[in-house]
């Protein structure tokens, strides 16, 4: 009895701390939000065209979770056609996957469909639509898994620097099935709208005659990095836009994810020096460059100062082929560009072609001996 008494005085409060403890840290954090897909009408390039918001917006909302939480996103399907999400690059169970008549059946029409996974990653991460040419017409995003301060990777001066979340993605009037078709025919209308045909004319101005007789000769198509014609170029949405909440003297982080259909992004900073700290969701060692190319589907975390003279800064993206560029300004007062990448040699390219292919088709011995 004695013994009893001393236990339940004693011991009793310590023992039901630890119980109360054991039960937070078994107890998952939920983290749920709720997306509503519904049909929209765009105006990015000039024509109202049919595309697809999420909760009213293109793109659809950053998505933030920290890692150890569970998230749960719930999907309201209002469109009258049906849908899915792909969580791009995380590690998840296959059910949530997001890939129709996959992982799971299609989410139909005024249906709801709920994702729910452990968060067991830290970094940026996209997401979007796995149905049809959805994503095409607005259905990407960005995902965010916060790195918990007690992660022993946890990065002073980076993992703790105000975040924006940057998705780039393009814009064509042409509906995505008809590109698709296009491409599948080959033939030159994107690069007639591009300005990339390399014509006889050009040719001639620019003293490439024989390269672009040779061209002709080899029944190759003309030069070109990218094979869609895009009329917009967006950041956020926005063929240009303004963040207004960072100012002189501030380092920011922005989590870019290239949500674009085929276009890779040369992206410049009129600030200084772009602080490159992550890619595709890893931490990288911190590097520093005046620009870089981000593919499609890839993430980068990269940190940029703005300036303490009371300017805004250019985050300027142009795509590989260069037919145009979004901008984002950071900061408020006047603009202040990134430089502008010049337009591409194509017929240096071409010429760099013809030398490697002889007249009757063949490729010609550029040293390799594939026999060894
Ligand atoms: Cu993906």
């Amino acid at each position: 009895m004695e013994m009893e008494s001393r236990f339940s005085k004693k011991l009793l409060p310590i023992m039901l701390l630890v119980l109360l403890m054991a039960q937070a840290g078994r107890a998952q954090h939920v983290v749920r939000y709720h997306l509503y897909v519904k049909d929209t009408i765009v105006t990015f390039a000039g024509k109202e065209k049919r595309a697809i918001a999420v909760n009213g917006q293109i793109p659809m909302p950053t998505l933030t979770f920290t890692e150890g939480d569970t998230a749960e996103i719930v999907v309201h399907n209002l469109l009258k056609e049906n849908t899915s999400l792909h969580w791009h690059g995380v590690q998840l169970p296959n059910k949530e996957d997001g890939v129709p008549f996959l992982t799971q059946m299609p989410v139909k029409p005024n249906e709801t469909h709920t994702y729910r996974f452990p968060v067991q990653q830290n970094g940026t991460y996209w997401y979007h639509s796995h149905s049809g040419f959805q994503e095409q017409i607005g259905m990407y995003g960005s995902l965010v898994f916060l790195k918990k301060p007690d992660n022993p990777d946890f990065r002073k001066g980076i993992d703790d620097l105000p975040s924006v979340s940057i998705t780039l993605s393009e814009w064509t009037n042409i509906h995505p099935h008809q590109v698709q078709r296009m491409l599948a025919t080959g033939n030159d209308w994107s690069g007639i709208k591009k300005n990339t045909v390399q014509s006889y004319a050009e040719a001639i101005k620019e003293g490439h005659f024989k390269t672009k007789i040779t061209n002709e000769w080899k029944r190759m198509e003309a030069m070109d990095v990218s094979d869609v014609y895009y009329e917009k170029f967006l950041i956020n949405g926005k063929h240009e836009s303004r963040i207004t909440e960072f100012s002189g003297g501030d380092k920011v982080r922005l989590r870019i994810s290239n949500a674009g259909g085929s276009s890779y992004f040369w992206v410049t900073y009129a600030g200084g020096k772009i602080t490159v700290v992550g890619n595709d969701g890893n931490d990288v060692e911190p590097v520093e460059v005046d620009r870089f190319i981000i593919g499609v589907s890839e993430t980068y975390d990269i940190v940029v100062s703005i300036p303490e003279d009371g300017n805004s800064y250019e985050l300027l993206a142009t795509p590989e082929d260069r037919s145009g560029s979004a901008s984002l300004f950071l900061g408020q007062g006047e603009k202040q560009f990134a430089l502008k990448l010049p337009r591409l040699r194509y017929f240096e390219g071409m010429k760099m072609m013809n030398d490697m292919m002889k007249m009757n088709g063949e490729m010609n011995d550029m040293g390799m001996n594939m026999s060894l």
